[in-house]
């Protein structure tokens, strides 16, 4: 963590009411000590706003927690000549005390307490139950003090008196790795459906064999099909909805590499529309995944490694998906991987 980071630190912590209708009862946040933030969901017991989907695309919710700073509120309080002195009664889960504007964090990352980390993605839109506590306030918040919005992408349990800082851009790959997510069993049964007879190898670049699932993906024109070119099989579907815990997105596109002796693929970032969530599954041998950053300024900056042990899933995301690029250098022994996407 750069200590040059503005630290901010949680002065309350507040729950939206179960309560639907807000109208009879616009002032209720129910406050709180801690809370658990869950990646990809939002504030665990937030009922209303827990692990929603948008009704229109269908993709899951991004609004999973408003902060604003004390130092903001007392502002409009003054400006309004009004007490706004009540923890939670501007309807934000989280109040900071700290002098730094938050809409600053805007497209940023920031840490609170010791795991959670959350991608701040855009201001908070103020609602008229903030003219409902004060005639003006709506208006009055529409000039950058409004709080902000963001999305839960590391898990982490956050308590009243947590620091919450901005996060250095390199902290921030969003790389997530589980070690043994499948067994011997599944990987015998995948090895026999890979191998069926009417199977449909493709070959990919450097001569590996490939099966692909959903969306075809053109080596040749590194394009991705507009519809979905074949099924995804029973085996995959199943394996989908058992490694759904970790993803945030149901994938709908599957390719299968086997990579023989010496095979390997280069650093390449995955086409852009296959989503922000790309996750491979390791099978039959232990090998490594390579990173480096698609600007890098020299041939060192930023460079590294991840065990892909046989068995684990690997998940990424945000920066690390899209300004990195990715590959696996020769393995030492036959192994198979199997990569899911949505587009
Ligand atoms: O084999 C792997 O684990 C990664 C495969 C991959 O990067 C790809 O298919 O684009």
């Amino acid at each position: 963590m750069a200590e040059k980071s503005p630290a901010w630190v949680v002065a309350s912590l507040h729950l939206h009411s179960k309560e639907k209708n807000q109208k009879k009862n616009p002032q209720q946040m129910v406050t709180t000590d801690a809370m658990d933030l869950v990646a990809g969901k939002g504030i665990l017991g937030n009922t209303r706003y827990f692990d929603t989907k948008n009704k229109r695309s269908g993709q899951p919710n991004r609004n999973h927690v408003s902060l604003i700073t004390r130092e903001e509120i007392q502002e409009h309080a003054s400006e309004l000549d009004v007490s706004l002195d009540q923890a939670g009664l501007v309807r934000s889960n989280i109040e900071l005390k700290g002098i730094h504007p938050l809409s600053d964090l805007v497209d940023k990352y920031i840490q609170i307490g010791e795991s959670a980390m959350l991608l701040v993605y855009k201001l908070r839109v103020p609602c008229w139950q903030m003219d409902a506590l004060c005639k003006g306030l709506q208006k009055n918040m529409r000039n950058g003090r409004q709080g902000i919005i963001a999305e839960v992408v590391r898990s982490g349990h956050i308590r009243v008196g947590d620091v919450v800082k901005e996060m250095p851009k390199e902290e921030t790959v969003a790389l997530t790795y589980y070690k043994t997510v499948v067994d011997s069993k599944f990987e015998t049964e995948f090895m026999a459906f890979l191998n069926r007879k009417d199977a449909n190898w493709e070959v990919a670049p450097h001569d590996r064999k490939v099966q692909q699932f959903g969306f075809r993906y053109d080596y040749k024109t590194k394009t991705v099909a507009k519809t979905p070119t074949t099924a995804i099989p029973e085996i995959l579907q199943t394996l989908i909805k058992q490694l759904q815990v970790h993803w945030r997105d149901t994938p709908n596109q599957v390719i299968v590499n086997v990579y023989e002796k010496c095979d390997f693929i280069d650093p390449h970032t995955d086409h852009k529309d296959f989503g922000d969530e790309i996750s491979t599954l390791s099978l039959l041998s232990d090998t490594i995944m390579q990173f480096e950053r698609r600007d890098r300024i020299d041939v060192f900056s930023d460079v590294f490694s991840q065990n892909l042990e046989r068995y684990s899933l690997l998940v990424m995301r945000g920066r690390i998906r899209h300004d990195y690029l990715h590959s696996i250098p020769p393995v030492s022994s036959r192994r198979v991987s199997i990569t899911f996407r949505k587009v």
